[in-house]
């Protein structure tokens, strides 16, 4: 049998674009770049001719183009649910970004675009779901070794961001993540959030709350901690434990290295999410290609990228209330079983 070499058209190339352009060119096997949009024109041409890629004047033209079998969305949010409903109506496999899209409104115009075609699509990039270190602790949850999941412990600390971050954003942006880390390790739903700001990093713009507490519930009653600090400036680290009625399983080391000297032991970080999760990047695009030469859908769903959605939005709202916020069960098509 031979094995369809998957040709890809990627939209927006900016910093996590052009990242992915480079692994789709260099780092993954079965795949090739073939075209490029983004309204950075220059830019576009510039990364095209170094990979051998068309550039081409609008996303469309990516998406409709006879050397493009598969799309990865990189756009700014507020243009993934349009740009993958186009995707799915040229039947073709999309890896979108998070968010899926900012509203739920959005979500669920993709849900019913891709069940109406009548098969699985969409991938949603919550590339975490492919880190080593997360996969090995739902490996030792699923497996028994901890008992039963009580309370999941999570940190999420960025050194800096740009000015225009607001205190939303922490949760749509950045606490996202956790949302989506939290309903795929413990295979349920996020019923109930709320969010403490506490005292404001002196380091932090005067608008944004920070660092925050995010606690949050699941249907069986499992506790979910998320600390979200995004001026920690010491470096990009993120944290995870579960404690279980019988053990705890964690992340495990995520140094970069670590020399000893003059008495003291020094220990390289992850500057940024880039770097920390470049390998789980890898790893999902890899898995992604496999899925489509396979023809069976993998990783995060469109109905993952819409509860992903769905709990952001409650923490937005808990943020801006102060109050407690109840997020009703969805009910998952038998589509997305
Ligand atoms: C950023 O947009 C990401 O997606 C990173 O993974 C996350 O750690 C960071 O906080 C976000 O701002």
């Amino acid at each position: 049998m031979t094995i369809q070499l998957i040709r890809v058209g990627i939209i927006g190339c900016g910093n996590i674009g052009a990242d992915h352009i480079d692994r789709v060119a260099h780092q993954i096997s079965g795949a090739r770049v073939t075209a490029l949009f983004d309204v950075a024109t220059e830019r576009v041409q510039e990364l095209a001719a170094q990979v051998g890629a068309a550039a081409m004047a609008t996303a469309s033209e990516v998406i409709t183009s006879p050397d493009v079998d598969a799309i990865i969305i990189a756009s700014p949010g507020q243009f993934h649910a349009a740009l993958t409903i186009e995707c799915i109506a040229a039947g073709k496999p999309v890896l979108c970004e998070k968010p899926l899209a900012p509203s739920v409104e959005e979500c669920e115009a993709v849900l019913a675009a891709e069940q109406a075609a009548g098969r699985r699509l969409v991938q949603v990039g919550f590339m975490r779901r492919n880190d080593v270190g997360y996969r090995h602790m739902k490996a030792n949850l699923n497996a028994g070794h901890i008992g039963d999941a009580l309370i999941l412990h999570c940190e999420h600390r960025n050194p800096d961001v740009p000015d225009s971050f607001t205190s939303e954003m922490s949760m749509t942006d950045s606490v996202v993540h956790e949302i989506d880390t939290s309903r795929w390790l413990l295979d349920e739903e996020i019923v109930r959030v709320r969010v403490i700001a506490g005292k404001q990093s002196p380091l932090a713009a005067k608008h944004l709350n920070d660092p925050q507490l995010v606690i949050m519930e699941t249907q069986s009653g499992v506790i979910i901690s998320v600390e979200v600090f995004v001026n920690a400036r010491y470096g990009y680290d993120v944290r995870c434990e579960i404690v279980g009625s019988n053990g705890v399983t964690s992340l495990g080391a995520q140094d970069l290295g670590q020399f000893v000297s003059n008495t003291q032991r020094n220990v390289t970080m992850p500057a940024n999410w880039r770097v920390r999760f470049s390998d789980a990047y890898r790893a999902e695009i890899q898995d992604w290609i496999n899925g489509i030469q396979a023809g069976e859908p993998r990783g995060a769903s469109a109905f993952d990228g819409l509860a992903a959605t769905v709990v952001a939005n409650a923490a937005v709202q808990a943020v801006k209330t102060g109050e407690t916020v109840e997020i009703p069960v969805l009910e998952k098509p038998a589509f997305y079983a």
